[in-house]
């Protein structure tokens, strides 16, 4: 039974964890199905956007704790290397902006996938949660990474050390979650918003997408060459010659990717 939907409409792909009388946790196949959609939708040139949500009232539980206690587990930093570290990079590497549409609670690894989307919407009674320490173990798939970046080094601490849920509101206050909708909207709103980016410059998006991740490690004097380079890149698309055309000419610009 595949355990993840991937449906595309639109130039928008949305992706769905789709085990939820388990809160979507992540089991082997879920982690393999999830990369070869991301996979998938990196290749697809219709594909502008994507939207990554969870089925039911959890948005990922973080790792099938019942598939650990299975015979002969994989070793757990090889399940990292293995499984959970290029999830995280083909999110952070896909040339496409990605939403994550967060239903419900987001735990362990499933928080970690929550925060390595690009924008987050939050439904109420959406939460986050390092639940990691918990069961003795520590953040991992990005999270000492991501988080801090996302909301502050103090905040994260707090979050990592205590294992404390934070809240859609307080997700929202901390910057994490750019909106915080009923349940019932949240899906529309994130495929909305979606749509809305599929409509700009692919190109430029992700050029724009890459200068972000990149600045976390640069100099101001890197980035700013950083910058200069990928303009030059932008500037050289067809999309760019669009954008002024139909700037001039006021009307919406038509985009193609080239
Ligand atoms: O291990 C490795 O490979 C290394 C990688 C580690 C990465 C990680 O993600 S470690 C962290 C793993 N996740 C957790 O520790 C979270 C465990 N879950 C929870 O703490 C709670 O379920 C929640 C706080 C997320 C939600 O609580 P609540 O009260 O709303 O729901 P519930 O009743 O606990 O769960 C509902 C069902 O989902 C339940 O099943 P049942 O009894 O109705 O048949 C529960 O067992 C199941 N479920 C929830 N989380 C998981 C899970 N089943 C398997 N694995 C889970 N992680």
């Amino acid at each position: 039974m595949p355990a993840l939907r991937l449906e595309v409409a639109d130039a928008v792909a949305t992706i769905t964890l789709d085990r939820p009388d388990a809160l979507n946790a992540l089991t082997i196949a879920l982690k393999e199905e999830l990369l070869a959609a991301l996979e998938r939708v990196a290749a697809d040139p219709e594909v502008r956007a994507v939207v990554l949500t969870g089925a039911g009232r959890a948005f990922c539980a973080g790792q099938d704790l019942r598939e650990r206690l299975e015979p002969d587990p994989t070793p757990l930093a090889d399940e990292i290397r293995l499984r959970y570290n290029p999830l995280i990079r083909a999110m952070r590497s896909l040339a496409k902006p990605i939403v994550g549409a967060i239903n419900g609670v987001a735990a362990g690894a499933g928080a970690s996938l929550a925060f390595a989307c690009d924008v987050r919407l939050a439904a109420e009674g959406a939460s986050f949660l390092l639940a990691f320490g918990r069961i003795g173990l520590v953040p991992d798939s990005g999270a000492t990474w991501l988080l801090p970046r996302l909301v502050g080094g103090a905040k994260a601490a707090e979050l990592a050390l205590t294992g404390a849920a934070l809240s859609a509101a307080d997700a929202e206050r901390f910057g994490l979650v750019v909106r915080v909708v009923p349940f019932d909207a949240l899906l529309g709103e994130a495929q909305a918003l979606a749509a809305a980016l599929a409509a700009g410059a692919p190109r430029a998006l992700a050029l724009t997408k890459r200068a972000l991740d990149e600045s976390w490690g640069a100099t101001l004097d890197e980035q700013l060459e950083t910058e200069a380079a990928l303009q030059g890149e932008a500037g050289a698309t067809a999309d760019h010659a669009e954008g002024i055309a139909a700037f001039v000419e006021r009307r919406p610009p038509r985009f193609t990717g080239e």
